[in-house]
This record gives structure tokens, C-alpha cells and sequence, in this order.
């Protein structure tokens, strides 16, 4: 049998109909294969973070059981997010959907391309709080610290 990891995915979107390109890239991770849409937090809103002027985010976050080694993961998301008209302009800029590999399982890659944990994702809000209400008690592999604790301990907002 294949082995399975979860892992956890970041949801963001601020152009356009936000929760409904959320509600659409969730339908087709499911359908992408190798991956299961296991579990979605609620989506809140959210005010921008860096970048230039935008409007705000709706964010949330799923878990998702995969086969899929880490980068195919990867590659999966961003076909979905291009086949949802994500054009990648300005960084942190504005976008249809952002899809974020927050955790993967309790790996450590520290690549160009990729890094996981999200190597952002311990001092924002608006990934912890949608990530604690489904996986409180994930770990942060390289903090060495539990989503719960790292959202009490988030400065931010
Ligand atoms: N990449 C590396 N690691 C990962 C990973 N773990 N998951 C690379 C996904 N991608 C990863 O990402 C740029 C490159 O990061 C990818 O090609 C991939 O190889 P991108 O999605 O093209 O660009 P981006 O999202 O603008 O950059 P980045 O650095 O991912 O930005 P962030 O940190 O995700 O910030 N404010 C609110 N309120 N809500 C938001 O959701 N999001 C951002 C984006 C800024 N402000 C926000 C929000
Ligand atoms: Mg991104």
C-alpha cells in the first residue's frame, strides 16, 4: 500500500468571487488525484499582509491526505491555481488563489522552490487561526511547537 502523508494546505483569495475560487480549488484538489480533501476550516477575512496596496483576503486552510511526494504536490497546486486564472505578477500582490503547503507531514525541505514548513506561516494569523481550528495539535517541525501553541504565541494582528 502507498504510503499516505497529511499534510496541510493554505487557502487565500482576494479578487473576484473570493469563497467561491476557495470553494473551486478545493473541488479540484479532490479531483486532481493522489491527494483527499480531508478537512476545511471556516474562511475568514482578513486584512492584507505586505505587498502593495489590495483588498482583503478570505483565508482558511485544509487538511489533505496525499501519495504525492512533496514537489508533485507542489506542481499539483500551482496547475490548479493556474487553471483558476492565477497569473503571478507582484509578489504577495493580488490573486484569484493562493495555495500554500503550510506542512507536510513533519518534513523539513529547504529548497528554491519549496520550502516547508511555510517559512512564513508561525508569525501570521491568518494561517495559524484557520490551521488551529483543524490541527491544533500539529507539530512545527522545525519549532519544535504545536499550531496551538505558535497561535498563542502570534504577535501579529
Ligand atoms: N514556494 C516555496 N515554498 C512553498 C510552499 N511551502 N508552498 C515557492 C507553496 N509555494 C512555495 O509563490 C512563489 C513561489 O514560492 C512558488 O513558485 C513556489 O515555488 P507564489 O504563490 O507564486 O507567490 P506569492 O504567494 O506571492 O509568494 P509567497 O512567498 O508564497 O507569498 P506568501 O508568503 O504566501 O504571501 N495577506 C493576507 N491577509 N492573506 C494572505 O493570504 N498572502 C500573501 C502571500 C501576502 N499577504 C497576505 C496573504
Ligand atoms: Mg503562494
Amino acid at each position: 500500500m502507498t504510503k499516505k502523508v497529511t499534510a496541510y494546505i493554505g487557502l487565500g483569495s482576494n479578487m473576484g468571487k473570493r469563497c467561491e475560487n476557495i470553494r473551486r480549488a478545493l473541488a479540484l484538489m479532490g479531483r486532481a488525484g493522489g491527494m483527499e480533501v480531508k478537512e476545511i476550516s471556516s474562511l475568514t477575512q482578513t486584512d492584507p499582509v505586505g505587498g502593495p496596496p489590495q483588498g482583503q483576503y478570505m483565508n482558511g486552510a485544509a487538511l489533505v491526505e496525499t501519495e504525492l511526494e512533496a514537489g508533485q504536490l507542489l506542481e499539483s497546486l500551482q496547475t490548479i491555481e493556474h487553471e483558476l486564472g492565477r497569473r503571478r505578477s507582484v509578489r504577495w500582490g493580488p490573486r484569484t488563489i493562493d495555495l500554500d503547503i503550510l506542512l507536510y507531514g513533519e518534513e523539513v525541505i529547504e529548497e528554491d522552490a519549496l520550502q516547508i514548513p511555510h517559512p512564513r506561516m508561525h508569525e501570521r494569523r491568518f494561517v495559524l487561526e484557520p490551521l488551529c481550528e483543524i490541527a491544533p495539535g500539529a507539530r512545527h517541525p522545525k519549532l519544535k511547537k504545536t499550531i496551538r501553541e505558535l497561535c498563542a504565541a502570534c504577535a501579529d494582528g
